[in-house]
């Protein structure tokens, strides 16, 4: 028998290999803007299928390393890492991925063009998307709460220019925990020398802070004597590169993201910059951590797409029993349902997207603000934990090969499963989603909404459909009502269900718009099986039958 070798899955440029994302945009952008930025995605998608995948291999095979001593014994809390991590970065600036948010060239849907190069670029970034995400965040920030010091820092966060490019870190996690921030201990006390304008120094524990090379950091501490939280802009080095009055303890040992420095550090009297007066800290930097969470979720969705990309390649070409993996139905089906997940996840993703441009260049109505409070949370949780599920079935549908670590399958888990633990948990982003029922007029804004999309969806190919999606959004809107009555408990036990059943329901809304669409436009010929499967499921199982109340104690 002659010598058999299995064929390694094999990308090609991804923006034209991906089903969905062009038709998407066709869909929702102006036609005079997708001639403009088209060519500038497309070359990214050959890039995400070339030069950025060398280099995210290159940047996993060189994790950085911490060197706390110089060879003469001084103390330099070094971080070094890889030339590929530092290529990414000057690649992140040239192509503009966090400058396009802020250009505003194209408005309100300036967001969508930036979400896109974020989606072809993430997968291959090795996980630089984690940088990115947070100087967004921290420009979002800045931009909202400018003063003289910070206007200067602003414009490094949004510069195409590798040079002048800064990227920030957002440190937010103490011992105490990363959810519950009101347990921060860090102290800001007011500096002597306050003409730098940096007026405090800052005192405390920081437990994880990724992206640690980055030049600035913005942070969370309790100025002395003050009972609410503030936020600090933190310039980490001096012009020598010397940190100012950070140590770094160590790097952690991460499950995945292995490029990635994270590291724990102490602040002994770092210089810090108070940013929008004190108090409030939670609220303003509610403003940054919004934004990384929707880069969370891009990430997330551009993560199933990549493990689906592979699978399905892999599936193309590999052999047993006779035919190829593809030409099995049970085969054939699970890469279906990985590619649902995908296709709902990026519906919802980019949905929030929309939302976000919207906000941000002043277009947004009172409804589509309270829409996007909710939205967040629910895409977040809901595409991380996608994510996981899509990661693993990519896992198994490479059999062994999945399992060994030199095909850079295994990576796919690994790095998914950050996702639906940094940013807010699960469960932590459950509760702000009853939260954000209880500040805002969300839950109303979410069904007329819904209900109003779907009064456009008029082709009789999609009546069975609708009419399931409405009845998810009865039962919402009946969850919504008994848990308005009911105990506290009621309601949190199914938090996580609830928010699960808003963000399938939402993704069915936009299955069938999407499928109506492409009927119309003779664009994407699967968009109707789509819709049609995802709408068949259960949208929204939240339990509010009057069975038996999920009890902790049932674990105890
Ligand atoms: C590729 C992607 C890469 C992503 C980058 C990863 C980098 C990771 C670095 C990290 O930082 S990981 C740390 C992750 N930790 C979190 O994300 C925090 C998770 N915990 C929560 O989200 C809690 O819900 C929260 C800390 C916000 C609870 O704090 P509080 O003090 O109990 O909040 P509270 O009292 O409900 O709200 C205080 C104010 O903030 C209120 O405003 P007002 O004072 O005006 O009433 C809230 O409305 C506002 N607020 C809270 N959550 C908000 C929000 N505003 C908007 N959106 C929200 N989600």
């Amino acid at each position: 028998m002659a010598d058999f070798f299995q064929a390694p899955p094999r990308l090609t440029n991804q923006y034209d290999d991906d089903p969905l994302l062009a038709s998407y945009l066709r869909w929702r952008l102006p036609r005079e803007m997708l001639v403009d930025i088209e060519p500038s995605l497309r070359r990214l998608g050959e890039r995400a299928a070339t030069d950025l995948l060398v280099l995210d291999a290159a940047a996993e095979a060189s994790p950085p390393r911490h060197m706390p001593y110089d060879a003469w014994g001084r103390r330099v809390d070094h971080i070094e890492t890889s030339d590929a991590w530092r290529a990414l970065d000057r690649i992140a600036a040239e192509e503009g991925l966090v400058a396009t948010g802020y250009e505003r060239a194209h408005g309100a849907h300036s967001r969508v063009d930036q979400f896109a190069r974020l989606y072809l670029y993430a997968p291959s970034s090795a996980t630089y998307s984690c940088p990115l995400a947070m100087t967004d965040g921290a420009a979002r920030l800045l931009e909202l709460y400018p003063d003289d010091l910070t206007r200067p820092v602003f414009q490094h966060l949004i510069s195409r220019d590798p040079l002048s490019f800064w990227t920030s870190g957002q440190w937010m996690t103490e011992r105490s925990g990363g959810s519950d921030v009101s347990g921060t201990s860090t102290i800001a006390r007011v500096s002597s020398e306050a003409a730098s304008g940096y007026r405090y120094r800052l005192y405390g524990t920081k437990w994880f802070t990724s992206a640690t090379t980055s030049q600035i950091a913005i942070t969370l501490a309790y100025i002395e004597d003050e009972k609410n939280l503030s936020v600090f802009l933190v310039r980490l080095r001096n012009d020598d590169g010397s940190l100012r009055d950070i140590q770094v303890n160590r790097l952690k040992d991460k499950l995945g993201t292995r490029a990635l420095p994270t590291a724990e550090l102490t602040l002994n009297g770092t210089p810090a910059h108070l940013i929008g007066g004190k108090g409030e800290g939670v609220r303003k930097i509610a403003s940054m951590f919004n934004v990384t969470r929707v880069y969370n979720a891009v990430a997330a969705v551009a993560g199933m797409r990549r493990a689906t990309a592979l699978a399905r390649d892999y599936a193309a070409r590999r052999v047993a029993f006779g035919k190829r993996l593809l030409d099995h139905p049970l085969h054939a089906e699970t890469l279906a349902a990985m590619e649902l997940e995908w296709r709902a996840g990026f519906f919802l993703a980019f949905h929030v997207v929309e939302l976000l441009g919207r906000q941000e260049a002043g277009e947004a109505t009172n409804d589509q603000l309270a829409l996007l409070r909710l939205l967040i949370p629910v895409a977040k949780l809901y595409t991380a934990k996608q994510a996981v599920a899509v990661a693993s079935e990519a896992v198994e549908a490479f059999g062994g090969a999945g399992y060994i670590e030199d095909t850079g399958i295994p990576r796919l888990l690994r790095d998914a499963q950050v996702l639906s633990i940094w940013e807010g948990t699960t469960n932590v982003l459950s509760l702000d989603v009853l939260r954000a029922l209880e500040k805002t007029n969300a839950l109303e804004a979410f069904l007329s909404d819904s209900r109003n999309r779907l009064a456009e969806i008029r082709d009789e190919t999609f009546a069975a459909a609708g009419a399931r999606v409405r009845d998810a959004l009865r039962d919402i809107e009946a969850f919504a009502e008994r848990a308005a009555a009911d105990a506290r408990e009621y309601t949190e036990v199914r938090a996580r269900s609830f928010s699960y059943a808003l963000a399938r329901t939402m993704a069915a809304v936009l299955f069938l718009e999407y499928a109506q669409w492409s009927v119309a436009s003779g664009n994407d010929r699967s968009a109707v099986a789509a819709a049609a499967r995802w709408c068949a499921r259960d949208l929204a199982p939240i339990g509010n039958d009057e069975g038996p109340v999920p009890s902790p104690m049932f674990i105890g």
